[in-house]
């Protein structure tokens, strides 16, 4: 039997909309993440965020629980920056600030998400002229990062949210257009149930490249509280060889700890019931 290794979404404060469960300081999460039994957490934070890097490294190794990776999504829904603006002002400060995450994330030996902060094609606009925009600035991050030894993990939005990779077949066709080493594609089973016809073959096509993984049940509550089959898509990571983290990133319902304690019960008794 696979053991898997299960984070949990945190943030220092988050909205009940947001599908983020523990709310604290990193050091705080830290340990709630190891009372709760998970082996990391996720950190959502603005780029400059003064952490005590040192402290938050040894009571991680203190307490075994690790940080899977550092979320960059504030970069843009707070400092209104993306990857693919017109505004070459906006595009470089998004670089800049990628970097500033990539260095806090080399720092704490995690890598970082990016999801928002790529940016959305106009509408109406040459997509292939956007594209093109994007890939340039990501190959300056794929070299910063791979210089650190920090992976930048792509993750594949839904088309409410975002217009640039709403599948594994686009994120997958875009990285192996572009020589992007240092990037890998990122699901999340909540944005696979909006795109995707076959999620498992999803999770096929991104094969060896997967390298994150963002768990939540059908109505984005806690996995067991609505109809996915976990079963099968721990079957499908196995079957690609996957390693890498599963982060459960659900709504806070019945409330956040609860959310956090449910998820991680199903999804070992899921573990153990293959
Ligand atoms: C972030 O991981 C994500 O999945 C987005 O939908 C933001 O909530
Ligand atoms: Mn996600």
């Amino acid at each position: 039997m696979k053991q898997w290794k299960y984070s949990v979404s945190s943030a220092d404060a988050a909205p009940l909309a947001a599908p983020l469960l523990l709310l604290g300081t990193p050091e705080e999460n830290l340990k709630t993440a190891a009372r709760l039994g998970y082996d990391a957490i996720e950190i959502h934070t603005r780029e400059d965020a003064q952490l005590d890097v040192n402290g938050i490294r040894s009571l991680s190794k203190e307490l075994g629980v690790g940080i899977s990776a550092i979320v960059t999504g504030r970069l843009n829904t707070e400092g209104h920056c993306d990857l693919i603006a017109d505004e070459p002002y906006i595009t470089k400060a998004c670089v800049d600030g990628m970097k500033q995450y990539i260095d806090l994330a080399a720092a704490l030996g995690t890598d970082i998400i990016l999801g928002w902060a790529r940016g959305k094609v106009p509408a109406g606009a040459d997509r292939r002229r956007y594209m093109d925009r994007l890939a340039g600035n990501l190959k300056i991050l794929d070299s910063y990062a791979g210089d650190r030894n920090v992976r930048i993990l792509i993750e594949v939005i839904n088309r409410y949210e975002i217009n640039t990779f709403n599948t594994a077949e686009e994120i997958m066709s875009f990285l192996e257009t572009h020589a992007l080493p240092n990037c890998y594609a990122h699901l999340d089973t909540f944005h696979m149930g909006i795109d995707e016809e076959n999620p498992l073959e999803a999770i096929r096509r991104c094969g060896m490249r997967l390298g994150y993984f963002h768990l939540a049940d059908s109505t984005r509550k806690y996995p067991g509280s609505g109809q996915l089959d976990f079963t099968k898509l721990l079957e499908t990571l196995e079957e690609v060889g996957y390693e890498g983290y599963l982060s459960v990133e659900c709504l806070p319902y019945p409330d956040h700890i609860r959310a956090a304690e449910e998820a991680l019960q199903f999804m070992k008794q899921t573990e153990r019931s293959k």
